[in-house]
């Protein structure tokens, strides 16, 4: 599941760490340049001492360390007397004292440089960030997040990684996948159960576009309350869409719910109204209202909505929508946000979903719940966004 942005991250990587590289490559041979330059100039310095060497008889540097020993072992040879001997015994204890002065500074020298190598930074000019942004936001997209989701998510990006320093070009890939991970930890809201009871009914409004899984979610949740011992009953409120009452039925008689329902056409409020005044003279826990799916070009059913709200007063309203619908569940869920949505439900991530559905709906601030992975009533699990997230990044 969720494999789509790991691929895609993955040649982000590639692109990363190739590119590095070849400016690497053209780092290398340009120091390999300047020290073919250095080696020829050092080259013909030596010819020009030689050669006046030969013409002068002088020796154009110093006499090495050999030569000197030779020389002062000659001294040696034929010592006048103890005290010549003494000093000629300290002369060159101090040439070797001075050969290790020379030697140390250049041994340092070496250390700070291989010391500055091994933690060299690389620092991204702006350019650079900008094409990698530019990749990421195009992953986004074909991921199927909302366009302004994931310029939001871009611009949150640009700024930190600006500041940053790379220890090697794996560190920029991983610095960029981590700080996305931060981005889309924050964006997601906390979600809250509404299955536990604080109160009795429970009265829970499911509202979404047609064929979602509104429908089939409540008979998923219903079946997880009535393992636990609790009792729910249905409002059959969608009373526009053909089939839909028999629908709910066929759930309900499965599962062993009442439903109250009335005829195709009737006042949807009047059923969830109907239904809240039987759990409560049976004291049931909780009562799940189904209602119709809000056509675009239908205001009458964003009203009915309403409607129910104003009569039953739920205590959630949760949105239902297919988690593999993508970017357009933000204008969907824009169009339904009069009606204050308390939680959202993603359907159908057993499908090819890329996971952008679920980072547009978090978007907006309203808490993910459950995801439905399938049509059987125990595929529904509790939303994780540690975990989702973990899975869509690797
Ligand atoms: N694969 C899959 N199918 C689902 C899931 N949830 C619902 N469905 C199917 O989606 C279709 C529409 O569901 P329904 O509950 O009638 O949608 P409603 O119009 O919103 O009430 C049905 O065939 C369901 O079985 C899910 O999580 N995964
Ligand atoms: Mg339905």
């Amino acid at each position: 599941m969720f494999g789509f942005l790991k691929k895609k991250l993955s040649e982000l990587k590639e692109k990363i760490i190739g590119k590095k590289e070849e400016q690497e490559e053209v780092e290398v041979s340009k120091r390999e340049e300047i020290k073919e330059t250095k080696k020829a100039e050092k080259e013909t310095s030596e010819r020009k001492k030689k050669q006046t060497k030969r013409r002068t008889g002088k020796p154009g540097k110093k006499p090495k360390k050999e030569e000197r020993k030779t020389k002062a072992k000659k001294k040696e040879i034929k010592p006048e007397s103890k005290k010549v001997e003494a000093r000629v015994e300290e002369d060159h204890k101090r040439e070797e004292r001075k050969e290790q002065e020379e030697k140390k500074p250049k041994k340092e020298k070496i250390l700070t440089k291989l010391k500055k190598l091994v933690s060299k930074k690389i620092k991204l000019s702006p350019e650079e960030i900008e094409d990698y942004l530019w990749d990421l936001e195009l992953i986004l997209l074909e991921a199927d997040v909302a366009h302004e989701v994931a310029e939001d998510i871009i611009s949150r990006l640009r700024d930190t990684l600006l500041e940053k320093e790379f220890s090697s070009k794996e560190d920029i890939f991983d610095q960029i996948v981590s700080e996305l991970r931060k981005a889309l930890l924050e964006m997601f809201p906390d979600p809250f159960n509404p299955l536990e009871a604080k109160s009795k009914p429970v009265v829970i409004m499911f509202i979404g576009p047609n064929g979602a899984g509104k429908t089939t979610t409540m008979a998923k949740l219903a079946k997880q309350l009535l393992d636990k011992g609790k009792s729910v009953i249905f409002a059959a409120s969608d009373t526009f869409r053909a089939a839909s009452i028999e629908q709910l039925e066929e759930h309900a008689n499965k599962l062993g719910v009442r439903v109250i329902k009335h005829t195709y056409g009737a006042d949807p409020a009047a059923v969830a109204y109907d239904a809240v005044q039987s759990a409560k003279a049976k004291g049931i826990d909780f009562v799940f209202i189904d209602t119709a799916g809000r056509q675009e070009t239908n205001k009458n059913l964003l009203e009915e909505l309403k409607k129910i709200k104003r009569v039953v007063e739920p205590d959630y309203i949760i949105y239902v929508d297919e988690g593999i619908a993508g970017n357009v569940i933000l204008d969907r869920l824009k169009s339904f946000g009069d009606l204050e949505i308390s939680g959202i439900i993603l359907t159908k991530m057993d499908l090819d979903a890329k996971g952008g559905g679920a980072i547009t709906a978090a978007s907006l601030g309203i808490p993910i719940l459950f995801i439905g992975l399938g049509q059987d009533y125990y595929d529904l699990k509790p939303f994780d966004k540690e975990e989702f997230i973990s899975a869509l990044l690797g």
